[in-house]
């Protein structure tokens, strides 16, 4: 239980009450099917309670598109009043225990104190993230085209400067990761020497990843497309797996899930990435058309569910270097923030939770056999059980609450911060 809880503990005490004995009776029918395929309830809810999931502070916001931006009531103006209301998604759902920063959208006075105030919450702090997709006011040069591979050394000096300032924050907020996603790339064929930009891309890394405190990971975020609409640095995994072999052993690669094309086979990637020993970590998101940064799990569950397949194969393999770090990273643009993310963390967890029930041996017998239609029916078979009471119960073991959305909806926490936040223009929500 955290110092200074945001939502009152009673209340979620008297919510859980309500719902225990519903909880407990489907638990136990559940707990009856899984001994049937040899899996035993309480270890399983163990894993599954001790999954966690960052969020990026920018999430709490209410997003846009490069069209426009509808801000909802009680919008956090700061980046106190954003960990705030990340206290509540980890509060209610147990999952959430480290925020994810950008910087200089969050750049805190006095890191020390925006420490304490997390801790007072329960929360840490995840990767931090840099920011040189735009120019922020007074900075001498321009990102217009391009950072870290920008054709004048100057400005990419500034760039790697400014990584080097987010790593300094992050030191004394007791992050240990730095993520980089840049926009650099060309809306005109020509406008780039392909490989040229891609050599300056690592030179400004090595010298980012030089200067990094020990035990620090560097995360390459690929991305398809956008804003660079023809070509872009890092567009791929590939190119960020050649990227982070070539910078060195700090660096590996982030997959963000929609900066990919459509349809693309985003959990093969991931195996790739499992097996050449360079999956950094996720950033989970939804999408139908291209980055479209919807709600994790709300357009494609199943490919969730595979992702995590192959991640809870790499682990139960014990694979070296296995430690991938799961942020969310989504653009909020019509619901409640909070809402969206406490249902998002929750449909990761129930992701890994399903992935947790396939019968390896089973399918290894059904590949090694290829017998293909059996296969997927394993698959079929975890994603099929509803594993609801046990995220439920983790929930509730952890203090938060058994119906999260309910809960916050009853709690009245968004109308109180409409009346404490009264509308700030601007604000620092958006697409990464
Ligand atoms: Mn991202």
């Amino acid at each position: 239980m955290p110092d200074r809880p945001v939502i009152d503990p009673p209340l979620i005490a008297q919510h859980n009450d309500q719902r225990a004995a519903a909880m407990v009776t489907d638990l136990s029918h559940l707990g009856e099917q899984l001994a049937r395929r040899d899996v035993e309830l309480e270890s399983l809810c163990e894993r599954v309670g001790a999954l966690e999931v960052a969020i990026p502070s920018w999430g709490v916001g209410t997003g846009g598109t490069r069209f426009a931006r509808f801000p909802g009531p009680g919008e956090p103006r700061n980046v106190y009043e954003k960990l705030e209301d990340c206290a509540v998604v980890h509060q209610l759902t147990g999952v959430t225990p480290r925020v994810s920063l950008h910087i200089p959208w969050d750049a805190p006075d006095d890191a020390g104190e925006l420490r304490d105030a997390a801790a007072a919450l329960g929360l840490g702090f995840d990767a931090m993230n840099s920011n040189t997709f735009q120019d922020p006011p007074g900075q001498a040069l321009s990102y217009r085209f391009g950072s870290l591979t920008h054709v004048d050394r100057a400005v990419r000096q500034q760039a790697i400067e400014h990584n080097l300032e987010c790593v300094e924050i992050g030191r004394a907020l007791g992050s240990q990761a730095l993520t980089v996603w840049i926009a650099d790339g060309g809306n005109f064929p020509g406008q780039l020497h392909f490989r040229r930009a891609l050599d300056r891309y690592v030179e400004s890394l090595r010298e980012i990843a030089g200067a990094l405190p020990d035990g620090w990971r560097l995360f390459l975020e690929h991305k398809l497309y956008e804003p660079a609409f023809y070509s872009t640095v890092n567009n791929d995994w590939g190119t960020s797996y050649w990227a982070a072999t070539q910078v060195g052993e700090q660096a590996s690669c982030l997959v963000d899930l929609g900066h990919h094309a459509p349809n693309v086979n985003i959990e093969m990637i991931v195996a790739r990435l499992i097996q050449l020993g360079r999956l950094g970590g996720f950033h989970f998101n939804d999408s139908k058309y291209g980055d479209d940064d919807l709600d994790s799990g709300s357009i494609q569950p199943f490919q969730l569910f595979l992702v995590f397949c192959e991640l809870v194969d790499a682990a139960e393999e014990s694979v070296p270097g296995f430690d991938p770090a799961y942020m969310l990273d989504q653009s909020h643009n019509i619901t409640d923030p909070i809402e969206s993310l406490m249902a998002s963390a929750m449909e990761v967890q129930r992701a890994y939770a399903k992935a947790l029930l396939v019968d390896r041996v089973a399918l290894s017998q059904a590949q090694d056999n290829n017998d293909a239609l059996m296969a997927l029916e394993i698959l079929k078979a975890a994603f099929n059980t509803d594993v609801g009471p046990i995220l439920a119960q983790a929930r509730a073991r952890q203090s938060g609450a058994i119906d999260p959305l309910a809960l916050y909806r009853a709690s009245g926490y968004r109308q109180r911060k409409a009346v404490e936040r009264p509308a700030a223009a601007g604000g620092s929500a958006g697409i990464v």
